[in-house]
């Protein structure tokens, strides 16, 4: 049995912080927040560790890059979509979002019943796919493009299927490393996602991912809580598929495909963000010299500290999706790449490495899959028939994705 303590990240995760004043952009006149059409001008506010400079001109580099892309198709300086920070965003903003986030959850699951008996509403259908695919979309070279499209179906089921008139806000966890809990995401306020779990007192254990050919496990740590949220708008909120990664491979329901009704949980696990999910290694992550390496950084540290930090569903590899605040998690993943990319857009926007099944792993259930580097050209599966090409996850300004990180 293969068992790592660190777990390849599983994950999107961009990190990076509010904007601040940009300084350095790139190509193109010298950028100053007033001139600037709304892009990176500093928020009021703003809070925790300030940015560092270094990394707010890697950010503005990024910035600049995707300024200068447009218009690209549908996509104008008009209408693209601006992810902000969940600390940045106003109140307003805020309670719209969790009113959109229920709303998804009081709608009727899409997914074709015979797949997931247990799949209820439109989350669900997100939860679904993912646990489906966690074995091809993670510690693979489509880790990064398949979250990117799943984040954005997910902020167009918000915008056109519940009137959300925002957009995808994400955890600037970079801020709050070393005070997880001063962000206003772990808020138990109305306008956060609730805070830790009640504290159980678990003790750390080793859970089994299922579906591989040879036995894979990751240590979860013992955490401080474990139980159901308490506070925030989320404590009446009833998940149903998952949890799949456990200390054992659950014969009966080994995908968590049933239904399984049951409380939003978590676990914060400090040791997991104190000194690890910093601005120092969110600037590492932005200047990896190449994207082997990027694999390293943004997979194996960051995305899976960020997991792991939150513990109880969201840490589950195959069913996280089931706590709400994944995809804020995810977005700063997105939004970390994104800077990375942003950094030489010419060889990094399809750079792509890693295999096409976990770690190179062959799956137990879909032998036909080839362990084989993944490509550009790959379909990906994103659930509801939709199959596009890798390569349509790649850049954020064109084929239909339209969005900036400010
Ligand atoms: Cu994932």
């Amino acid at each position: 049995m293969v068992l790592l303590s660190t777990f390849i990240g599983v994950f999107l995760a961009i990190a990076t912080a509010s904007s601040a004043a940009p300084t350095g952009a790139c190509p193109a006149p010298k950028p100053s927040p007033n001139q600037d059409p709304g892009y990176g001008t500093p928020s009021k506010n703003q809070t925790g560790i300030p940015k560092p400079k270094d990394f707010a001109a890697f950010e503005e580099k990024y910035r600049a890059g995707i300024r200068a892309s447009l218009p690209s198709g549908n996509c104008t300086i008009n209408n693209i979509g601006r992810r902000r920070s969940w600390d940045e965003i106003d109140i307003a903003t805020r309670l719209d979002y969790i009113r959109a986030v229920k709303c998804l959850a009081a709608k009727p699951a899409l997914t074709d019943k015979s797949l997931a008996p247990g799949a209820v509403n439109r989350l669900d259908d997100f939860t679904y796919i993912h646990i489906n695919q966690t074995n091809i979309i993670h510690g693979t070279g489509y880790l990064l493009p398949w979250h990117r499209i799943f984040l954005w179906q997910f902020e167009e089921a918000m915008r056109n299927e519940c009137g959300y008139k925002n957009f995808l806000p994400y955890w600037d966890n970079a801020r709050f490393s070393e005070d997880p809990l001063a962000s206003a995401v772990w808020s138990g306020s109305d306008t956060g996602f609730g805070a830790n779990g009640i504290d159980l007192h678990l003790e750390a254990k080793t859970v089994i991912f299922p579906g591989l050919a040879k036995p894979f496990s990751i240590h979860m740590p013992g955490g401080t809580g474990g139980g159901c949220i308490t506070n925030g708008p989320f404590t009446d909120f009833t998940i149903s598929l998952g949890p799949v990664a456990k200390t054992f491979i659950d014969k009966n329901n080994t995908y968590g495909y049933e239904s399984n009704p049951r409380c939003l949980s978590r676990n914060f696990d400090p040791a997991s963000s104190k000194g690890v999910l910093t601005w120092a290694n969110a600037t590492a992550i932005v200047t990896t010299p190449n994207i082997a390496a990027l694999r390293g950084t943004i997979e194996g540290l960051w995305h899976k500290n960020s997991h792991t930090y939150i513990g109880g569903e969201g840490a589950d590899p195959f069913s996280t999706t089931n706590d709400p605040a994944f995809y804020l998690l995810h977005a700063q993943i997105d939004r970390l790449w994104g800077i990375w990319q942003g950094q030489n857009l010419q060889d990094r926007e399809y750079a792509i490495d890693g295999n096409r099944t976990f770690l190179g792993i062959p799956l137990d259930y879909a032998p036909d899959v080839p362990p084989s580097l993944a490509t550009i050209e790959d379909e990906m599966d994103m659930g509801l028939g939709f199959k596009p090409k890798t390569k349509k996850g790649m850049p954020m300004t064109k084929g239909g994705l339209c969005y900036i990180y400010e």
